[in-house]
């Protein structure tokens, strides 16, 4: 398979290039008092547990950075809670930090929607570099890796990374954060559900009965994951996407074996291959729903051919838990922002908010705030959002909101569909929908791999909406004279 000139040999050496990279953004968020480090915590359940403790402390959090593993030597790391607070994620997205979150997500969807992709730029060279293994010397247990979640049925080395795969037949390169767990020192198990753009490029190459090269990076600039973790729209690859949004190109090295191109100041890569029909069971798995729903059960490997590593390498982690949960918070952003992006595409007017709630793994539970223009505008928006690239895998329900209601507010949206929804006409079910395994409404025993959507119209009805009651509260200009007047009381 590999070409004669590829070298045998493996290397260790130091490093040459930097770039923007992990280490850098650790180095950003220390800067603002939100890294806090470890020592020797146990990554069997510990670091798991630990890491579920910082998700639960939302905005409070820190990024955990774990040293001193028992078991493994100083410097050899695992990062995790790292993109969990609106601070954080501003900072990865070099954006002002004081935003509330419906204009983070509002900035954001300007951002994507105004974006200039940039292609990556290919380099000879990186600190990904400094240490190079190949054939018998390969080893995956060597890296700290978490058994992150007590019923887990092995060690994931990756939760926060990006499986790299190319279309074989329109070539482009795609970056998907699907969960690899390590089987041996060179076997790894990788899980993409139905419809994902690894999972069809996969597909391709086993339905040629072709082998499918795979490079997975398990630690990077967490805009990388980010970028792996959201639904960047297919044909579109992900590096083009990083290099817009950081405004430079992402620097990537074409791996020797498969001529995957990935990132050149990653801490840990991989190149191997998938062969058609090899399978080992995987899972379970702590996911995203908050359950361990996906069973144990066949699924394709990874045998590794080359392994890369910087000194002292650390790994990203992202694992799920029951919501909400680092995993998911960051993706509500972006998700959100992808969402509210895909329904202005979509024709539809006057979209004045989004939010794909924490509680619902930023899919389950989706709403949309418009400001009503037409008989029908609220369904179709409704609609839209359940069914669009972004909205439509593993979800459940879409609300749609006015624009009085903001969406990020629980209380509100809650409000909304208490007082302005008739259960008899407002919800609309959508059958036989994009599902896979991980849906907990999904028996195991059953064959059925679909499930259903409501959209819930909670919007003043159109037709009638001007002798709509009035909502029981000041009007603004009352509000702000009252404000002048005793505000000052109050907060005293
Ligand atoms: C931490 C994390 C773990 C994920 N694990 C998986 C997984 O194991 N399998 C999967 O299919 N999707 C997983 N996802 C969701 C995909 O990354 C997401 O759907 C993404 O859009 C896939 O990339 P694609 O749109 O290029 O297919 C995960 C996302 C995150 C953020
Ligand atoms: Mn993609």
């Amino acid at each position: 398979m590999a070409a004669t000139s590829i070298p045998t040999e493996s290397t260790t050496r130091e490093s040459k290039l930097t770039s923007r990279d992990l280490r850098g953004w650790m180095a950003a968020v220390d800067q603002i008092g939100e890294l806090k480090q470890l020592d020797g915590a146990d990554w069997d359940v510990e670091i798991g547990a630990v890491t579920e403790m910082g998700h639960h402390r939302g905005e409070q959090s820190k990024a955990l950075l774990f040293d001193n593993i028992k078991g493994y030597p100083p410097g050899y790391r695992v990062l995790s809670n790292t993109l969990n607070t609106t601070k954080r994620l501003a900072v990865t997205l070099g954006m002002p930090t004081d935003y509330t979150r419906l204009e983070f997500v509002r900035k954001i969807k300007d951002r994507i929607t105004n974006v200039k992709y940039i292609k990556p730029e290919v380099v000879k060279d990186g600190p990904v570099m400094e240490n190079v293994f190949r054939g018998k010397d390969i080893n995956m247990w060597k890296f700290p890796t978490p058994k992150w979640h007590e019923l887990d049925g092995g060690r994931y080395i990756g939760t926060g990374s990006v499986d790299i795969t190319r279309d074989p037949d329109e070539g482009w390169v795609n970056l998907g954060t699907y969960r690899v767990m390590i089987h041996d020192e060179d076997t790894l198990g990788f899980y993409i559900s139905p419809g994902k753009h690894g999972r069809i490029m996969r597909e391709k190459h086993f339905a040629k009965g072709e082998v499918c090269k795979v490079a997975v990076s398990f630690g990077q600039d967490p805009l990388i994951f980010l970028a792996g973790g959201v639904e960047v729209p297919r044909g579109l690859s992900e590096y083009d996407w990083i290099g817009g949004l950081q405004g430079s190109p992402v620097q990537v090295i074409e791996g020797e074996y498969t001529g995957l191109p990935f990132p050149a100041s990653a801490e840990i890569v991989i190149e191997g291959d998938a062969m058609p029909g090899e399978e080992r069971d995987e899972g379970p798995f702590g996911e995203w729903t908050g359950y361990y729903a996906s069973a144990r059960r066949p699924e394709p490997i990874i045998k590794v051919k080359r392994l890369y590593h910087r000194n002292n390498p650390i790994i990203l982690g992202a694992p799920p838990t029951r919501p909400p949960c680092e995993f998911n918070y960051m993706r509500c952003f972006v998700r959100s922002a992808l969402l509210w992006q895909q329904l202005e595409a979509a024709g539809i007017p006057d979209v004045r908010g989004v939010w794909c709630h924490e509680a619902g793994g930023s899919r389950l539970l989706n709403v949309v705030a418009i400001k009503q223009r037409y008989t029908g505008h609220a369904r179709q928006a409704g609609m839209v959002a359940a069914y669009c690239h972004t909205g439509a895998y593993l979800g459940r329900y879409t609300i749609v909101v006015d624009d009085d209601i903001d969406p990020t507010n629980t209380n509100d949206v809650l409000w909304a569909l208490s007082t302005r929804s008739d259960p008899e006409q407002d919800i609309e079910i959508v059958r036989r929908s994009w599902s896979g395994p991980l849906d907990p409404m999904i028996r195991k025993s059953d064959k059925k791999r679909h499930s259903s959507r409501a959209v819930i119209d909670a919007c003043r009805p159109y037709e009638w909406i001007d002798e709509f009651p009035p909502v029981a509260e000041s009007s603004p200009a009352v509000r702000k004279a009252m404000e002048e007047k005793w505000g000052k009381i109050l907060s005293e």
